[in-house]
């Protein structure tokens, strides 16, 4: 494996450079960095990287708010769903006028090709995992009846981004939403996609020039290749020849996949959504017939078998890819499966592959650590992510499977204790594995949000060395 020895990873122990001086993690500095991201109306996912507003980082931003200041939590919703399209799509990035500084920018989306598009607010034209149920659900557990005037607000929006999904999403009306670009699903440089991605004619992709910004802020060891944006940038091209009409892509695009993660966030907020219904009195109908088919349908055609984990159809090559990512294990989340399938998914995950029972590892790797394709530091291609293990804390309390529960939860408040706020970090502990710490942005605002999120469960931490940690944020 190759060691990124001049990455300029943030190990303060580390004889390099240290990317950040965020220095080790508190609950007051997770709320500075909130505080110093937030912009008057959302919450930017990281200063200088990420300047905009971003889908499904706002809904895990929402959550830290809501302990410290609802109106802000609503605020921070309200500021996407603002966005949302005439079709329910919502977008994955609500551009603010006044930050220039990320590629692709709205000019380059040019969404005002689709009739559906808001015309007064600036987006991309695709979405991103659609958890925005979970969290408003979330909001009312912790907010209580003051939470109920906003909900019925947020709740028909909620509803038309599920129709959205439904209805212009699932050609075969299976219950499995698609994604029609790999920044849809969240875990954008997953090797899940280097498939469906390497199919595409080298050709194709000569024809788009294009500047990215991202590496004058972070280093290009830690995120995507060349090669990965330019067909991240063709996919765009793709969807704005079709003037963003959904049906004309998914029967033309070469990336038109099934994904666990995105399927079962749909489905665990399905669920969540009939119990905000019933709170507010709403017929849940849809819903319900939603939640039933998603589940099985997940259930069916994208367990594995072989693989003792869920994967990914990719309805262009009309077959699952073999791939073994931290997405499969999602499920757990929304309960989707038996007994019997969650004890194998527990198996996986504590093998070696995904360090479970590792102690030289943090947990959990976003990918496979056993295979070729596994890299450390590299955005989606290996990190642990502390979106995915507040994810899995809770999936893995669903099936009370409590003592893994415990340890996801240790290790992702362990590695914000000692590196800081990152946007992921290496699973290694020790530096003869290869680079230990925290790469990407510093100051990250999700990492900070959940980080006091998972302080605050499990009756707020044990032993700790900080007394500064107030889990109520
Ligand atoms: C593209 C904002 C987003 C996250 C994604 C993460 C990354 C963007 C990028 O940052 O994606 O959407 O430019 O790399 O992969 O999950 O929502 O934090």
């Amino acid at each position: 494996m190759e060691l990124h020895d001049n990455a300029p990873w943030s190990d303060p122990t580390s004889e390099e450079a240290p990317l950040t001086s965020s220095g080790a993690g508190t609950p007051q500095r997770a709320r500075q960095i909130l505080a110093q991201n937030w912009c008057g109306t959302y919450t930017k996912p990281a200063r200088d990287l990420y300047p905009h507003q971003w889908n499904w980082d706002s809904g895990f931003i929402a959550l830290a708010h809501a302990h410290s200041d609802p109106d802000r939590a609503w605020g921070e919703l309200n500021s996407l769903f603002r966005a949302q399209w005439t079709t329910g799509l919502l977008p994955h990035i609500v551009f603010n006028p006044s930050e220039t500084e990320y590629f692709p920018d709205p000019e380059f989306w040019d969404v005002q090709r689709s009739a559906h598009a808001p015309r007064d607010i600036l987006s991309s034209g695709i979405t991103q995992p659609p958890l925005h149920g979970v969290i408003a659900l979330e909001l009312y557990k912790r907010l209580g009846e003051r939470a109920v005037g906003p909900l019925k607000d947020l709740f028909p929006k909620l509803v038309a981004q599920h129709r959205h999904l439904y209805h212009h999403r699932d050609p075969e009306r299976e219950g499995l939403a698609c994604i029609i670009h790999p920044w849809e699903s969240g875990t954008d440089n997953s090797p899940a996609w280097d498939e469906p991605l390497g199919r595409i004619d080298p050709a194709l992709l000569e024809s788009v020039a294009y500047q990215r910004k991202d590496l004058d802020v972070v280093a290009g060891e830690h995120r995507p290749t060349k090669s990965d944006y330019d067909h991240y940038v063709y996919l765009v091209e793709v969807c704005k020849g079709a003037n963003y009409d959904e049906a004309t892509v998914m029967a033309e695009s070469p990336f038109v996949i099934q994904d666990p993660l995105f399927n079962s966030l749909l489905c665990r907020a399905n669920e969540d959504l009939i119990e905000v219904a019933e709170i507010l009195h709403q017929d849940a109908s849809e819903l319900r017939e939603w939640h039933a088919q998603t589940k099985h349908a997940i259930d069916t055609k994208l367990w594995s078998e072989e693989r003792g984990l869920y994967t990914y159809y990719d309805l262009r090559a009309g077959k699952a890819l073999g791939v073994d990512s931290i997405s499969g294990f999602l499920p757990l989340v929304a309960g989707v499966p038996d007994a019997t399938r969650a004890a194998r998914l527990l198996t996986r995950l504590e093998s070696p592959g995904f360090a479970g029972r590792r102690t030289d590892c943090f947990t959990v790797p976003s990918y496979d650590m056993e295979s070729p394709a596994f890299d450390p530091g590299r955005y989606w291609r290996g990190p642990v992510w502390i979106n995915i293990d507040w994810l899995l804390y809770h999936g893995l309390r669903r099936y009370g499977f409590d003592e893994r529960a415990r340890a996801v939860r240790e290790d992702a408040l362990a590695l914000v204790d000692r590196f800081g706020f990152h946007e992921y970090y290496s699973p290694y502990r020790d530096p003869a594995q290869g680079p230990i710490g925290g790469a990407g942005s510093p100051d990250f605002s999700w990492t900070a949000a959940l980080y006091l999120d998972l302080l605050a469960q499990e009756g707020g931490r044990s032993e700790t060395a900080d007394t500064d940690r107030d889990p109520s944020g």
